[in-house]
């Protein structure tokens, strides 16, 4: 049977063959102009990058290499009595393109469980946080600290052929993904007091093992919630902060860890991946202002006061999608199937009757409808991880899983360093009013 390594070293050349084609036949075509509002309006819709894990269609929602959730739910291998896809499928199907058989699945499962173990030093330097800084703030520290130990920085330092980078990239990659457990489990344990991080267990998936680290593994329906949850959360196409840092900091052949170290520090950021600890926080507050069992009119009026405050309704909007998050979905069909009675559940569809109409009429958003963080707070609450600013750490886990396939790929195909070109306004006046 064929790893990852080995199949991936197939699929390079054919990969490198398609690129020279298609820059051949297409490389001096236009995507149409740019536009002065797109410099100053955050490059929305700016073709700009390549980016082959994942495709976002602003209707349709999210594709990982051409294949909808709800298709990965179906092909992706999955547990023994499990119904979600294994995340370790997710990984190989957004680096290759293809389905992995159950055996290969299986195999990246040991061998993440065989690379998980982190240096001493990084167990120290978490172990020397202060419980009060961010959960997002450790957790970055102790990925770029992981860059002490990488194989493509020693491998750059000692000469290695452009053509060979790949190879210490995808080591470096993998080692990454497989040492997040062990970092997020001391995080959480450290912060909330919750005693020692327990070993990772070599004959259970990278789910289970996240989940163990943090103490949930008994309950079953965590461990696939998980599988789920980092299935959706991988991957975002590459325009996204957390993405396209990654993807930027690793074009200068900064390695891995401190590529994804920067990914890590945009997902902190509430308009991106801490909207999911936000969304709770913003329910938990609504719920002491009016109430648990508020009327349809109440809600409306507190999320009017939200936007009237000047705030963000967290968990709605998003800067591609213009319809309601898939991820979103596949979060409440999860939620129908395990707890459908859940209070914070109802409070969510709740919220999701109401939320959008509102945007509508306050008229600003151009997507009224709920993305990915408007639903995760409210499953991990529900098994009793109700620690909210520890949410983002778990988004960080999955995202690993999108930034890394790519960066394998960039450096696979020699991507170069990325240097658009800026302006200043008065360059601007310049050439447009020529004065
Ligand atoms: N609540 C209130 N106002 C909103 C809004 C929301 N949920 N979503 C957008 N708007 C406002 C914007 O703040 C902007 O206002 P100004 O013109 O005053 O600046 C206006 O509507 C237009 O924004 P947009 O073009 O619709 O949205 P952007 O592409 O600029 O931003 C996003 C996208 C996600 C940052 C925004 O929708 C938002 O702030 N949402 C709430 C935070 C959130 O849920 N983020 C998570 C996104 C998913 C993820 O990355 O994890």
């Amino acid at each position: 049977q064929q790893t990852l390594k080995e199949r991936l070293a197939e699929l390079i050349p054919q990969e490198l063959e398609q690129v020279k084609a298609v820059r051949a036949e297409h490389g001096k075509k236009s995507f149409g102009p740019v536009l002065v509002d797109q410099l100053y309006g955050g490059m929305r819709g700016l073709p700009a990058l390549i980016w082959d894990g994942s495709v976002l269609d602003a209707d349709e929602g999210i594709r990982f290499r051409g294949k909808t959730i709800t298709e990965c739910q179906e092909l992706l291998p999955k547990a023994p009595g499990g119904s979600e896809p294994l995340p370790e499928g997710l990984f190989w199907l957004l680096v290759t393109g293809e389905i992995p058989t159950q055996e290969q699945v299986d195999a990246l499962s040991k061998d993440w469980a065989a690379r998980a173990a982190i240096p001493e030093f990084v167990e120290e330097l978490l172990d020397r946080c202060p419980p009060t800084l961010h959960p997002m703030s450790q957790f970055s520290l102790a990925v770029t600290a992981l860059n002490h130990d990488s194989t493509f920085a020693k491998a750059y330092s000692q000469g290695i052929s452009k053509k060979e980078y790949w190879g210490p990239v995808f080591e470096d990659c993998m080692d990454l993904i497989a040492k997040l457990p062990n970092i997020a489990g001391r995080i959480y344990r450290n912060v909330y007091g919750q005693g020692k991080v327990p070993a990772i267990d070599a004959t259970k998936d990278y789910s289970w093992n996240l989940a163990n680290v943090l103490g949930f593994a008994e309950k079953s329906d965590f461990v696939e919630l998980l599988r789920l949850y980092i299935t959706i959360h991988s991957d975002h196409e590459g325009g996204n902060v957390s993405a396209h840092t990654g993807k930027l900091v690793g074009s200068a052949l900064s390695d891995p860890f401190l590529a994804f170290g920067a990914s890590l520090n945009g997902l902190a950021g509430p308009l991106h991946g801490l909207a999911n600890q936000e969304v709770l926080l913003w329910l938990r507050k609504m719920q002491s202002k009016i109430g648990v069992d508020a009327s349809d009119e109440t809600v409306k009026e507190y999320v009017w006061s939200t936007l009237k405050g000047g705030q963000v309704v967290p968990g709605y909007g998003h800067a591609v999608l213009r319809k309601t998050d898939p991820r979103y979905s596949a979060q409440r069909e999860f939620a129908l199937k395990h707890l459908p009675e859940d209070p914070l559940f109802k409070l969510v569809g709740q919220v999701y009757n109401i939320v959008p109409g509102v945007l509508l009429e306050a008229g600003k958003a151009k997507n009224p409808w709920p993305n990915v963080d408007a639903h995760s707070g409210v499953l991990l609450t529900y098994y009793g991880l109700d620690q909210m600013n520890f949410y983002t750490v778990l988004f960080g886990v999955s995202r690993a899983f999108g930034v890394a396939a790519q960066l394998i790929w960039d450096r696979a195909l020699g991507a170069p360093l990325e240097r658009p070109k800026s302006y200043s306004t008065a360059h601007i006046k310049k050439m447009f009013d020529g004065k």
